[in-house]
């Protein structure tokens, strides 16, 4: 019992961790919206404000691009005053970790073909994480179909559609390292979303929790990955579009309808 206290102790599951942990028992799957800081003349507090009413249950904040730590200060600042739920840091790089928010996906690219994105930039963030204080969440972050901006600027070696095998592997390769989150990422504004073969073949090969982003606009889409066994989806592009509250709210829904 002693020991099992202790392996807890050490797993080091935070306060936000446990509340999304707690989310996805409690309804299947959940709905994470994410915001870009480059888009600050977008007004982004309202529409987080918005998405939250929708009923999305957390917020992340990060880009590939145009992200500096005090951008992201101010933004978070302003949304922890407006919103209840969960900020979480979405880092393309080490400029993107603020002492505001409530935690950070510690998020290794597991596909990228370099190893700045692997691990290098992480053990670079790693000790400003430390002294800040901010929860982090291990999570194997994945890059695929066209991959867009991430894919680029990660130097991914972007797993085709056509090959959900490979993505199985990568994603069990970061379970069996431990990591907590699996994230199969399409892009921001991909074309295709992540189609339901690879996250059939990806959910059937590991057991941790899968988060499924990029490309996603409907309500139709995001049930159809939730019922293919994503746990969390998360739309960037929505947001910044019209009618944010009504277009979240039926994705949101549709994520709980789509839990088998
Ligand atoms: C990108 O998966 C997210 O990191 C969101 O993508 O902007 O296409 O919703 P979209």
């Amino acid at each position: 019992m002693k020991q099992g206290v202790e392996l807890l102790k050490t797993l080091r599951i935070g306060r936000v961790e446990k509340y999304l942990i707690e989310n996805i028992e409690e309804k299947g799957a959940i709905h994470i919206t994410l915001l870009d800081p480059d888009k600050d003349n977008l007004n982004l507090v309202n529409r987080a404000v918005e998405a939250e009413k929708a009923g999305t249950s957390a917020i992340m904040v990060g880009g590939s691009i145009g992200v500096s730590e005090s951008i992201l200060d101010d933004v978070i600042i302003s949304l922890k005053e407006k919103v209840e739920i969960p900020i979480i840091l979405f880092p393309g790089n080490i400029s993107g970790v603020s002492r505001h928010a409530d935690a950070i996906w510690f998020m290794s690219l597991l596909n990228s073909a370099t190893t700045y994105y692997l691990v290098d930039a992480q053990a670079q963030g790693s000790l400003i994480i430390k002294k800040y204080g901010i929860e982090a969440i291990p999570m194997g972050y994945i890059i695929v179909g066209e991959g867009e901006a991430a894919g680029f600027i990660g130097q991914a070696r972007i797993i085709p559609y056509t090959h959900p095998e490979l993505a199985a592997i990568y994603a069990l390769a970061g379970e069996l390292l431990g990591m907590r989150f699996i994230y199969l990422e399409a892009g921001s504004g991909a074309k295709q979303p992540v189609p339901e073969s690879m996250v059939r073949t990806v959910r059937r090969t590991i057991s941790t929790y899968l988060i499924v982003g990029g490309g996603i606009k409907t309500a139709e889409q995001a049930k159809r990955i939730v019922r293919s066994g994503a746990n969390i989806i998360v739309t960037g592009t929505v947001v910044e579009e019209e009618n944010v509250e009504r277009r979240i709210g039926e994705i949101v829904r549709a994520v709980e309808e789509g839990v088998n």
